[in-house]
């Protein structure tokens, strides 16, 4: 039984910045998890035991059969979803279902619920009559099913894919967003994809030496096409085919697509059918009138494809506020499109002090790194805020920084660092801090 009234006595030898910020050591040494902490002073979780528990219905029957295919619990269903937008016409908009980050642990999105923007909805793709081919200033094209896709080696690495359209509402609205953070963050998700490296078909085929584009064109009814730059393409780009340890999703691009690593997700063209080697871009819609971010001078940047550094606090967040005063785990994600996160700092007091929070390993180029710190809430207002630093030294940016650097009529690419204010009563609201 714990005493809730028994206030928690904080060492201040273990206060790493202002306003509760806890030393990351205490996770470091697992002295939380000893319980010499948390159990001073009621934890915020812990409830009170009822002895004579235990005998619920499932235990006294036997169980279910086995699936051939496993779910969620029932349990879950409603609970842990996506979160999809109203479908407002194929032909103009695109569709999002957005990834529910503060439901989730962990950097490995659950499959069905990876994040999804599609232009024009998602195929029905027969694998049986669906090829890939590689065209254009090449010695000889070829194409492939997906069958005979597999018989080349394979790799599997984990990614993340944020579509550079993600938290887009934080440039242009006067007042912050109050949708919950699935809305604003959740068009990022991280998984393992594995897939023939692109070099590996282009080598086949014979790439001319004066290629510098390769246009991937989509099976979809649009006909989605992106102009991937040579030197990305034979690099770490993958004709994906598995995910997760399981052929695509149609939502993913089943039953094959491009994924090119920390960059912008619409590069990634899911159920991909053609590549065209060129010399020039193709100039498609998706380059040009989207994708691009509009500057100061009305000029506009475009081919940005490289994403930024980035983080976000996913607990506690305004989809998650405290019941009470109290130690509790401060948890988001943090990714890089250039490489790793080298960095995570924490401030409770709205940047005035940071922390450095825990970075959980494996830490992997382009994906999704999982970072937490202790903070000790004591009732106070408070200003939550992460900040990402990579391994070149790029540093994610206020939001003050990134507007007078890109204006305010951007649309795409935004990534400044995220602000969660905490009243007294515990209630969390996204501001502009
Ligand atoms: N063929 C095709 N590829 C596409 C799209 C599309 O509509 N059609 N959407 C793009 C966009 S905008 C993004 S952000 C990513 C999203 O990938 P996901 O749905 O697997 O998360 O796919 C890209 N690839
Ligand atoms: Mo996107």
């Amino acid at each position: 039984m714990t005493d809730s009234k028994k206030t928690l006595v904080v060492d201040p030898l273990d206060l790493a910045a202002g306003n509760g910020l806890m030393n990351r050591r205490l996770f470091l040494n697992s002295a939380l998890v000893g319980g010499a902490t948390l159990a001073t002073g009621g934890s915020a979780f812990a409830q009170e035991a009822i002895v004579g528990e235990g005998q619920e219905e499932w235990t006294l029957m036997p169980g279910d059969d086995l699936p051939e295919y496993g779910d969620v619990s029932r349990y879950e269903k409603g609970r842990v979803k996506r979160f999809v937008s109203e479908p407002v016409g194929l032909a103009t908009a695109a569709l999002g279902a957005r990834t529910p980050l503060h439901m989730l642990h962990g950097t490995i999105t659950p499959s069905g619920l990876h994040f999804e923007v599609t232009h024009h909805g998602i195929p029905d793709i027969d694998p049986d009559r669906h090829q890939l081919v590689i065209h254009g200033m090449v010695k000889q094209p070829f194409k492939w099913g997906v069958e005979q896709l597999e018989n080349y080696p394979t790799v599997s690495r984990q990614y993340f894919l944020e579509c550079s359209g993600n938290t887009r509402v934080n440039w242009a609205e006067p007042k912050p967003d109050q949708n919950f953070m699935y809305m604003t963050h959740g068009l990022v998700s991280g998984s393992e994809w594995t897939g023939v490296p692109l070099s590996t078909l282009l080598d086949e085929c014979g790439v001319s030496p004066d290629a510098k584009w390769v246009i991937a064109e989509g099976g979809d009814s649009g006909s989605l096409a992106r102009s991937i730059p040579i030197d990305k393409a034979l690099d770490d780009t993958m004709v994906a085919i598995y995910q997760n340890g399981e052929r695509l999703r149609p939502s993913q691009g089943y039953p094959m697509r491009i994924l090119a690593p920390g960059f912008e997700g619409n590069i990634s063209v899911k159920w991909v059918r053609s590549l065209h080697v060129t010399d020039q871009p193709v100039m498609s819609r998706f380059e040009t009138s989207k994708y691009t971010d509009k500057l100061h001078d009305g000029k506009s940047l475009q081919f940005s494809l490289e994403m930024d550094v980035k983080s976000v606090i996913t607990r506690p967040s305004n989809a998650v506020s405290l019941e009470k005063k109290g130690m509790y785990e401060i948890t988001g994600l943090a990714w890089s499109g250039r490489g790793k996160v080298a960095k995570v700092e924490v401030s409770a007091d709205g940047g005035r002090t940071w922390a450095d929070a825990v970075l959980e390993p494996p830490i992997q180029s382009k994906m999704l790194t999982r970072f937490r710190i202790p903070w000790m809430w004591e009732g106070r207002p408070s200003i939550l805020q992460s900040r990402a630093t990579d391994e070149f030294g790029r540093v994610q940016p206020s939001r003050a920084a990134l507007m007078a650097a890109r204006g305010k009529q951007a649309y795409y690419h935004y990534h400044a660092i995220h602000s969660w204010s905490v009243n007294a009563r515990g209630a969390i609201r996204h501001v502009y801090a």
